[in-house]
């Protein structure tokens, strides 16, 4: 009797687990059922925006690299020289565009080696990478399935150059990100026909009723493809935002489009309808992306409540151009990364390799030249903030959070440094080439009679 009570409550308990069971496999079922929730990435949190811009404000400092067929005429083409930047030579001396895909079977860069280009990035202590996957000659450096008009099927080289750098970057902890051209020269339904400043030299300009189709049949899908196939990308760099055809709204979709896609990654201020010649500097309004970005210029006091990053040129070109030969000295160049990083923003300084696949040797010394340096200062100036206070006329100041770090172009010929405007009290202070605590007394610091380092000594102080 006890044994059958028994096996009634057992077949009893059974039913129930399996009625419990059966349930319970319809709620995994509905919640199986995709979630449709859809992420406004246009309404962030500025926490949640500041933790996504963290390792880029922390970076400070970055290599742009402009390579592509334009490296090929060098800023040559027909006898005729190029007075202007050496990847606008297709508009610039009007190359019909069968004339210029011939340079894709003559693109061959065997010298082209990823990892020696990062390690003279990392060398020089830059923290991250922007490559031109596609600039305004619409030619990719990746194996695109969208398109024929790439390094793979377009040229004898035949390999995937931003795969080669992704793995290298990969291995040696520097971040790769995308610079993106949304004006297409190359695909026909980008083009305004006739547009005057692009590639006909004509007055008249009729816009090019396709430009949607481009955006979505071809432009997202090869973002796409930059972002799912090369691993962790930071930053995608758009330009060419100024295109008549492009409109603030479409830029707002490509944004969100891009954050559905990799929630993390920091899109620059170009991605919105921008005005041709103001750099990425004319943006207004509620939406801008993530970061400024003024082009051959340091803002005078910075963008005050902006992320930003000023791009550079070491000559006078940002493509390769054999003859220009125009090159900023170190000491520009030095003191150009701790003026911007006093200012709160970072650097994004260019090389221009050349159509074999070298970063040209001048470029190569002064990034050395900029290595020695941060290997012994780069404290001051990764993730520092700007300088509490307007530029002393000595140098500049940055700041991270009880420390100051007073960066002196100009050395005291009196060896009193005037700190009675620094921006706090220093009770502490020491020589950042040598680590020799230096005295301090009411408003000044007393300095040994030659600067260590005549571009830029530098002077860490607690505050
Ligand atoms: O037209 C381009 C130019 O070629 C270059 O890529 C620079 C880099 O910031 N951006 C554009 C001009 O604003």
């Amino acid at each position: 009797m006890k044994n059958k009570n028994h096996l009634i409550l057992l077949s009893l308990i059974v039913s129930l687990l399996g009625t419990a069971c059966s349930s319970k496999k319809e709620a995994t079922k509905e919640e199986d059922q995709p979630i449709m929730e859809t992420v406004n990435y246009l309404e962030e949190s500025e926490t949640a925006k500041a933790a996504r811009m963290e390792w880029w404000k922390d970076a400070r400092f970055g290599m742009f690299i402009h390579w592509g067929l334009y490296a090929i005429p060098a800023g040559e083409w027909n006898g005729t020289k190029s007075d202007n930047i050496g990847e606008w030579i297709m508009d610039h001396l009007h190359i019909p565009i069968a004339e210029y895909e011939k340079f894709a079977a003559e693109f061959d860069p065997v010298k082209f080696n990823a990892e020696q280009w990062v390690s003279i990035a990392k060398n020089a202590g830059m923290k991250y990478i922007v490559i031109t996957s596609k600039h305004h000659d619409g030619f990719a450096l990746w194996d695109s399935k969208v398109s024929e008009w790439d390094v793979m099927d377009a040229s004898p080289y035949k390999k995937d150059i931003l795969k080669a750098l992704a793995d290298a970057c990969e291995k040696e902890g520097i971040k790769l990100c995308f610079y993106h051209s949304i004006m297409d020269w190359h695909h026909p339904d980008a083009q305004s026909v006739f547009e005057p400043n692009y590639n006909t030299g004509r007055e008249d300009s009729v816009l090019s009723e396709n430009f949607p189709r481009y955006l979505e049949n071809y432009m997202k899908p090869q973002i796409k493809e930059l972002l799912t196939n090369y691993g962790d990308i930071g930053v995608i760099w758009f330009d060419g935002e100024w295109v008549p055809e492009y409109t603030t709204e479409m830029g707002k979709d490509v944004y969100q489009y891009i954050r559905e896609i990799k929630p993390d990654v920091i899109i620059n201020n170009r991605v919105d309808k921008g005005r041709q010649g103001m750099n990425g500097m004319d943006k207004e309004g509620d939406f801008a992306g993530d970061f400024g970005t003024p082009e051959q210029e340091i803002p005078e006091t910075g963008m005050p409540g902006l992320d930003w990053e000023s791009c550079m040129t070491m000559n006078d070109t940002w493509g390769y151009k054999s003859f220009d030969n125009n090159w900023k000295s170190e000491e520009t160049l030095i003191r150009n990364l701790v003026d911007i990083a006093s200012k709160g923003g970072n650097f994004l300084l260019n090389v221009g390799p050349t159509a074999e696949g070298e970063i040209p040797a001048p470029s190569v010394e002064r990034l050395q030249a900029m290595g020695e340096w941060m290997k012994v200062n780069g404290e001051s100036i990764y993730g520092t903030t700007a300088s509490p206070v307007e530029a002393p006329d000595w140098g500049r100041i940055t700041k991270k959070g009880n420390t100051l770090y007073l960066h002196i172009f100009n050395w005291p010929a009196n060896g009193k440094l005037d700190i009675s405007n620094i921006g706090g009290t220093a009770t502490k202070a020491t020589l950042m080439a040598d680590n020799s605590e230096l005295s301090i007394s009411d408003t000044s610091i007393d300095l040994p009679a030659t600067a260590p380092d005549k571009v830029c000594s530098v002077i860490k102080v607690e505050i």
